[in-house]
């Protein structure tokens, strides 16, 4: 932090925005990795925290704003996006960042996705995709693979997965990308790169769940499985290559950035705030209708 100014530093450190409390995930839980590459991300970008609001759903990974300094909100289980974009159209100025589970984003949540997509508020959404329900001990969730078994699924699941990376990717998404704890620097670097994007941006972040999760999703396994996009000279302005590449969810594990958009259109916060400065001018002087005692105008009560 800069001596000059305490109330202002121009240049923050990871631990400016790393909160006070512990984090009460299960040792080895990708979350820890997650919240790291935040820090990251956010330093590099140097946003005062008391300018971040952070928002959640409820599930493990929705406990992430607790852990920064950001302002944060610990919604309702799936409510997360509709939230932040309230957040947002009140306070365009403030930087808003959304987390949340797989089960928080796609089952419960996932009427939300289609509609921020479309509106396309300045958000960076972090869905922290580790294919089961963490917090509520282990069952199904929308993206867990068909014949997973889970306490909710003993004999193994009989559904296909969401693909949350063609979902968003279908509604329109301006920014979408696919991260693993495990290249930490990749994760930080994606994460920057997605709230430096003007317009709705999503991160897939395949964080393992070490205590219900598959062995295949760990750690140790992304480091053998996760292929680099940028090191398979995937151009990301081609949106049709990107669904192609993203059809491969759960079965290879692309990293990277899958869709930027080269044009991105102008956010509804601020085609709101043309509509107010248009509306303004038309808009008739209103004249008082209590005179100052507080009693009415008879001029204007008479008409
Ligand atoms: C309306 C409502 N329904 C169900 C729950 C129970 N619940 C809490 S978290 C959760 C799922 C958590 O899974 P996910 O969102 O994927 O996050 P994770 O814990 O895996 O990070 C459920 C079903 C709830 N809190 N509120
Ligand atoms: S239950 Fe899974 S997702 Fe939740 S803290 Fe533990 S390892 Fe992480």
């Amino acid at each position: 932090m800069s001596a000059e100014c305490p109330l202002s530093p121009e240049v923050f450190t990871a631990k400016d925005y790393r909160s006070s409390l512990k984090p009460i995930w299960c040792p080895g839980c990708g979350d820890y990795g997650v919240v790291t590459a935040i820090y990251r991300a956010l330093t590099a970008i140097g946003r005062p925290p008391h300018e971040i609001a952070f928002i959640s759903g409820i599930g493990c990974s929705s406990r992430i704003p607790g852990y920064t300094t950001a302002y944060g909100f610990n919604t309702v289980h799936g409510r997360a996006l509709p939230i932040a974009q309230g957040i947002k159209m009140a306070n365009p100025g403030l930087l808003v960042l959304v987390a949340g589970g797989d089960g928080d984003g796609f089952s419960i949540g996932g009427g939300h996705v289609p509609h921020a997509i479309r509106r396309n508020l300045d958000l960076t959404y972090l869905v922290m995709d580790n294919q089961v329900y963490g917090l509520t001990k282990g069952q199904l969730s929308p993206t867990s693979p068909r014949g997973t078994k889970t306490a909710s699924s003993l004999h193994g699941s009989m559904e296909d997965p969401v693909n949350p990376l063609l979902y968003v990717l279908a509604y329109g998404a301006g920014f979408v990308a696919q991260g693993v704890p495990a290249d930490m620097e990749g994760l930080a670097k994606m994460i920057e790169e997605a709230i430096r994007y003007p317009g709705f941006a999503f991160v897939n972040i395949q964080s393992p769940c070490i205590t219900y999760g598959e062995p295949e999703t760990q750690l140790k396994t992304q480091k053998t499985r996760m292929r680099k996009l940028a090191a398979e000279g995937h151009d990301v302005t081609n949106r049709l290559r990107a669904m192609e590449l993203a059809q491969e969810y759960g079965r290879t594990l692309y990293t990277g950035v899958f869709y930027r958009n080269p044009a991105p259109p102008p956010t509804y916060e601020s085609l709101i705030r043309e509509r107010q400065r248009e509306l303004q001018d038309k808009i008739p002087a209103l004249e008082e209708p209590l005179d100052s005692n507080g009693t009415e105008n008879v001029e204007i009560a008479a008409g």
